[in-house]
């Protein structure tokens, strides 16, 4: 498969002014036929030959202008449809056929439960007609969707304007898009779907209708989405000034479907999974992820679709600014704090990973072999981190100027990420052209901080170094614009300090910038020794150093006034310690807890909560994935047991604290998924494995009566993980098997039953993996069963995935093969965790090599052929 550059854009030979399409759908043989009206590129000769994308499309008639064309006067190839000669400005009509029924892509049109659907991003449109699949390709559209009596719904962008009843039982409804949109936001929907209805009146006080289309068995799990919906749309009048710009806003859920959602112009198609709530049936985190994921594509409306890429180089242009935008939205609509931290110990378990191994590349990658690869966390959560980086270096009030310069000066065209950090620049004055860096950059840049007070002087002198480390793609690296924020924690008072940096005055809690490889900072009338708070609230996302003692950070952890550091102090605590106990499991010491992290949970536990949320976090352990990525060399069973022991000496020195924590927050009132519940949850919850670590009798039955009293399902999926992941079949069978009876019929909960099962430390889980790849509620077709089972097997227990007998490995390659020619993007996603390697023993490395050679050795599809290749040169 063949590169493409950033570096060879060019604007297109021809552009599409309108779009007129007719959909005559059938499962085996759907016919499509297409009459484009297309004008030569100002910027391009006249005469190139008119080149169109299209793959798997059968051509069944070509005309232009009217006039059927000679074989002569056309090519079809496996990839492009190419007229050798055309007008200026003309018109052309083209008829293909294609087979959704035999699409388990899930690119393109497709069958999901007898459901006509579609997924156009990234390049899922040329597989439905000849077009110029690019997002710098931006029309008005006009589709025609013919069904029959299976399909009384027929959905696609933009309004309704005309209905009727065709010959042999079959109808149809025409839909008019006024808003010029590049392909890959096309949508269409056909089925027997029922809908939720509702109305929104934006600002202006337009009326805009609202529905959610599901399958009818759905229609109670709607409501949650609805309300996030409407709460999205009016954050969005009040924090950007974007109102909704048509009369009809969709929404459907789907089963089968690659992704978490689509933003589709008028038309968002979501995995039912993103939309689909009940408190019977989803736990609090799906809550909050239905809210954020619906915010997220409503947002795409002005972030994406009324401004949209020029190229997909810049696909964190619209992606990373609207997860900051979703991020913002959540934190305000829950609890900012505990928000900010979820998002940062899943940046820097998951991004930090995926910056240090084979397919690192930058937010703004130069080169991509399939683009499908490069819906990454580097260009969604680290582009969203570079725009938090500008709005904190700009300020609110400039970020607002800037951003409503760049709607409003872009509206209706594809951009590129200069247009919007130019904006940033003209809107605050600021020179934001070595900030540019970050974009072309890959890796995490490391910053090692020192500090020394100066007691007779009183004066702090803080030095901070850069650098980023070599990654496969990029060897030499430059210095970058850095914001840090932070403060200075007077070790009498517990207090930040003022600052005064240069003679100026900054208050107490500042932001500096670091541009230079090395740069000092010298603070005067600093009063008092202080322990510096720095990278407050992850002000940038670099991995940050400091030579803190332990005491330093159970200081900060009980005095630090930002509610983030605090909790990164606890984290950094608890790594020191975790440190200790991964060398003694190594070097087969015996291994002693650390009293100091003792104490300063016992310290968290017994003071007067604050935020029962931020709580749960501060008493909650780095992960093993996080551990993991601390490590020099990844020592699994190391991590495993060292977190155990810590987990369980925890448990046994603060037992009566976790029970009463757990008695207090225990809450019967009918289940709402407000910040006061969820936080009294997660605490109590958190309690209560602590307790099951131990297997404390008390713990066991509290597990055991919260499982039975099936009150929701967080509480409910909560008990039924401790019980099974317990020692004790007689505690873990019969409740598997009692939620497994009773949820049968529900695909999304037993998605949670395969999780729960597959991510048991017991050493017997692989077997039970195979066994449960055979139930009949597991497909590999369906993406959302394939993470369920497999991808969190291989990405969520360790321990077992690495078995040094190489079997973990060879089930997931086996897996990859088999979906490499059902599910491409699906199947490159998955074989993550083993191009990771690099990381490992010697041994493991050889298997997990050994089995990305298997997979090299197939015929592989472009995307695992990019993957594999990364991760074996
Ligand atoms: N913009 C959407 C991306 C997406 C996607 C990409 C590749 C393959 C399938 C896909 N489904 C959705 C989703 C979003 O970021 O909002
Ligand atoms: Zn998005």
């Amino acid at each position: 498969p063949q590169a493409t550059y950033l570096s060879d854009y060019r604007p297109p030979a021809y552009r599409v002014t309108h779009a007129d399409l007719t959909f005559d759908l059938d499962p085996a043989t759907t016919r499509v036929k297409a009459r484009l009206h297309l004008a030569r590129h100002p910027e391009r000769e006249p005469g190139e030959p008119l080149v169109l994308d299209g793959e798997g499309l059968s051509l069944k008639a070509i005309s232009l202008d009217g006039e059927p064309l000679e074989a002569d006067e056309y090519a079809v190839d496996d990839k492009h449809l190419t007229v050798h000669r055309v007008p200026e400005a003309f018109h052309l009509d083209t008829e293909v056929e294609i087979a959704p029924e035999a699409n388990t892509a899930l690119e393109g049109l497709y069958l999901s439960n007898g459901m006509y659907c579609t997924q156009c991003e990234a390049e899922g449109f040329r597989r439905i007609t000849f077009y110029p699949d690019r997002p710098d390709v931006m029309a008005t559209f006009s589709t025609t969707v013919i069904g029959g009596t299976g399909e009384p719904v027929l959905l696609s962008n933009g309004n309704p304007v005309e209905r009727g009843e065709l010959p042999g039982g079959r109808h149809f409804v025409t839909w008019e898009d006024p808003h010029p949109k590049p392909s890959y936001l096309f949508a269409l929907v056909a089925g027997d779907l029922k809908k939720v209805e509702d109305a929104f009146t934006t600002a202006s006080g337009r009326e805009v209708t609202l529905q959610i289309w599901v399958e009818e068995e759905n229609l109670d799990k709607t409501d949650h989405a609805m309300a996030s919906l409407k709460r999205a749309m009016r954050w969005d009048e009040q924090a950007y000034g974007r109102e909704y710009d048509l009369d009809l806003f969709m929404i459907v859920a789907v089963n089968d479907f690659n992704m978490g959602a689509m933003e589709n112009k008028g038309l968002n198609i979501f995995n039912s999974a993103a939309v689909l709530t009940h408190p019977h049936t989803a736990t609090d985190a799906a809550f909050q992820r239905v809210e954020s994921i619906v915010a997220h594509e409503y947002f795409h409306n002005w972030s994406g679709n009324r401004v949209t890429c020029r190229d997909w180089f810049q696909l964190s242009l619209k992606e990373g600014f609207t997860v900051f935008r979703d991020q913002c939205f959540s934190a305000d609509t829950n609890s900012p704090a505990v928000k900010r931290i979820e998002d940062v110990a899943f940046f820097r378990t998951a991004q930090f990973a995926e910056d240090a191994g084979p397919t690192a590349h930058p937010v703004r990658p130069d080169h991509y072999i399939e683009i499908g690869n490069f819906y990454t966390l580097t260009i969604y959560e680290k582009g969203a981190e570079v725009v938090r980086m500008l709005a904190n270096l700009v300020g609110e009030a400039a970020f607002r100027r800037g951003s409503d310069r760049y709607f409003e000066r872009f509206d209706g065209q594809a951009v590129t990420i200069e247009d919007f950090v130019d904006c940033m620049a003209e809107a605050s004055g600021l020179d934001l052209s070595q900030f540019m860096h970050w974009y072309s950059l890959s890796g995490t840049p490391e910053i090692d901080a020192f500090g020394e007070y100066d007691y007779a002087k009183a004066e702090y002198r803080l030095i901070l170094r850069q650098r980023t480390p070599a990654t496969p793609d990029q060897l030499d690296k430059q210095p970058l614009h850095i914001p840090v924020r932070l403060g200075l924690v007077g070790t009498k008072s517990g207090r930040d300090l003022p600052l005064t940096l240069d003679g100026e005055t900054l208050g107490s809690d500042a932001v500096i910038h670091l541009r230079e490889a090395e740069q000092e900072f010298l603070f005067t009338d600093v009063s008092e020794a202080p322990v510096p708070s720095l990278l407050r609230g992850f002000s940038a996302p670099v991995k940050l150093r400091f030579p803190y003692g332990r005491e330093d950070l159970a200081f900060l952890l009980a005095n630090d006034s930002d509610g983030f550091n605090r909790w990164d102090a606890g984290q950094r605590l608890a790594m020191l310690a975790l440190d200790d106990l991964i060398a003694a499991h190594r070097n087969g010491v015996e291994k002693v807890m650390d009293p100091r992290v003792t104490e300063a949970f016992r310290g968290l536990l017994e003071g007067e909560p604050e935020d029962r949320a931020v709580l749960a976090e501060m008493i909650t352990l780095p992960s093993e994935a996080y551990i993991a990525e601390q490590q020099p060399l990844v020592d699994v069973d190391a991590i495993h047991a060292a977190r155990e022991f810590m987990r369980r000496g925890l448990a046994t020195a603060l037992r009566d604290d976790f029970l009463r924590v757990y008695r207090e927050n225990q809450d019967d009132s009918p289940y709402a998924p407000t910040p006061e519940q969820i936080a009294r949850r997660s605490l109590k919850n958190v309690a209560l494995a602590y307790l099951m670590a131990i297997e404390d009798e008390d713990g066991v039955q509290l597990a055991r009566e919260q499982f039975e009293a099936d009150h929701n399902m967080t509480d409910v999926r909560h008990a039924l993980t401790l019980l099974t992941h317990s020692s004790r079949d007689e505690l873990s069978e019969p409740a598997l098997k009692a939620f497994g009876e009773k949820w049968a019929h529900d695909p999304l909960v037993m998605d949670q039953w395969f999780a729960i099962q597959v991510s048991r430390p017991q050493p017997d889980v692989l077997e039970r993996v195979k066994f449960l790849m055979q139930h009949p509620a597991f497909s590999l077709k369906n993406p959302n069963k394939v993470r369920a089972l497999i991808g969190t097997f291989a990405g969520q227990n360790r321990v077992n995935f690495h078995r040094i007998d190489g079997a973990g490995y060879r089930l997931l390659a086996d897996t990859v093969i088999e979906l490499n020619r059902l599910n491409p993007e699906i199947a490159a996603r998955l074989i993550t965790p083993l191009t990771r390697w690099a990381r490992f023993d010697e041994e493991r490395q050889e298997l997990m090599k050994g089995e990305l050679e298997r997979i090299r050795a197939e015929e592989l599809s472009p995307n695992v052929y990019e993957v594999v290749e990364k991760a074996l040169a």
